[in-house]
């Protein structure tokens, strides 16, 4: 029924307008995001059927929330309610810098109602109603009790045949290092499709070589089938390069392209998960063809970073003419 489930926290955004400070600001825009709902947004935009599995409050703002969620055309048939008194949305507030001013990022998400996420909360035929289910390092960094749950999913999804694809989406203010670094290794035997960044693999697995070799060994070491690994160069705050390499684990090859030069970044929150949004439905709409999906992750991903908000905002014309005009 799904091409993918994805499971993951939706989170309110709010941010002070322009370039005002969260600290000063009378008024906050607000965005929804959330590493998963982005990445499921983004193959809904290029045409997959996706969904979202959660732990939403039932009141007003998490209905603001799923709102969003259905805008996107995502699914929200394992989006549950928490019904309790205290129940809350996670927030997060975020300020663009300016040079030299970093930008700036609170959390304010401890308590929300996706940290009481239970597998009891979701039936049992959810397992094989998808060719694909995804979940990232946010999500385990939670709680112990998400972490268990999410790694009991991913079991389930995998028993059922679903394709399990997994980013590390390291975030140091969740969890150290050390801790990511064992609970994923716990979960790389059931990994079909990894993301990780080189950096985050020096910084997380503490690998070493270049960065053809820490992805090879997570093929040589797990049962892994795809590597993917996005590579951004910062020539300035408002301008950057993208681009990525994928390792096929099965044809023992990797594949590259030229980077996007000189993207006018805008807002480059949730371009990691544009970039999966558009590898996913490469290869979810070939034989698995590992090109495709570095062509369709670059192009959605440099898009993505010229809009505000964590969601992409595309059309699948606009990012296939992307591609022919890159590969010119
Ligand atoms: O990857 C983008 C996400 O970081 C953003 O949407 C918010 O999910 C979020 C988080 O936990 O930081």
């Amino acid at each position: 029924k799904y091409d993918l489930l994805t499971l993951g926290e939706l989170l309110l955004r709010l941010s002070p307008q322009a370039n005002e400070r969260m600290s000063r600001t009378k008024i906050f825009e607000q965005n929804i995001g959330g590493a998963e709902f982005n990445v499921a947004a983004g193959a809904a935009q290029l045409g997959l059927k996706t969904g979202l599995v959660g732990k939403i409050p039932a009141h007003a703002i998490g209905q603001l929330a799923r709102n969003e969620v259905h805008f996107q055309n995502v699914s929200d048939e394992y989006l549950s309610h928490d019904n309790s008194a205290d129940a809350r949305l996670g927030v997060y507030y975020y300020e663009t810098g300016a040079a030299p001013r970093k930008p700036g990022i609170v959390y304010d998400r401890k308590h929300s109602s996706m940290t009481s996420l239970s597998i009891d909360d979701f039936p049992e035929e959810m397992y094989s109603s998808t060719r694909c289910f995804h979940t990232c390092g946010i999500t385990l960094a939670l709680n112990e009790q998400v972490r268990k749950a999410a790694i009991e999913m991913m079991k389930r999804f995998k028993k059922a045949g679903a394709l399990i694809s997994f980013d590390v989406n390291f975030r140091g203010n969740l969890w150290s290092g050390a801790k990511a670094k064992a609970c994923i290794e716990e979960i790389l035997p059931i990994v079909d499709i990894f993301f990780c960044s080189d950096s985050t693999a020096r910084l997380t697995f503490l690998k070493e070589g270049t960065p053809e070799e820490v992805m090879k060994s997570f093929a040589d070491e797990y049962p892994i089938s795809v590597v993917a690994a996005t590579q951004r160069i910062v020539h300035s705050p408002k301008r950057h390069s993208f681009g990525s390499v994928i390792y096929d684990a099965k044809k023992q090859t990797f594949v590259k392209e030229e980077m996007y030069k000189d993207i006018e970044v805008v807002d480059r929150i949730g371009s990691g998960d544009a970039y999966i949004s558009g590898a996913l439905y490469g290869l979810l709409t070939s034989e698995n063809d590992t090109r495709k999906a570095l062509q369709y992750g670059n192009a959605v991903s440099a898009l993505k970073n010229t809009v505000p908000g964590d969601l992409p905002s595309m059309t699948l014309c606009e990012v296939e003419e992307m591609i022919k005009t890159h590969q010119e």
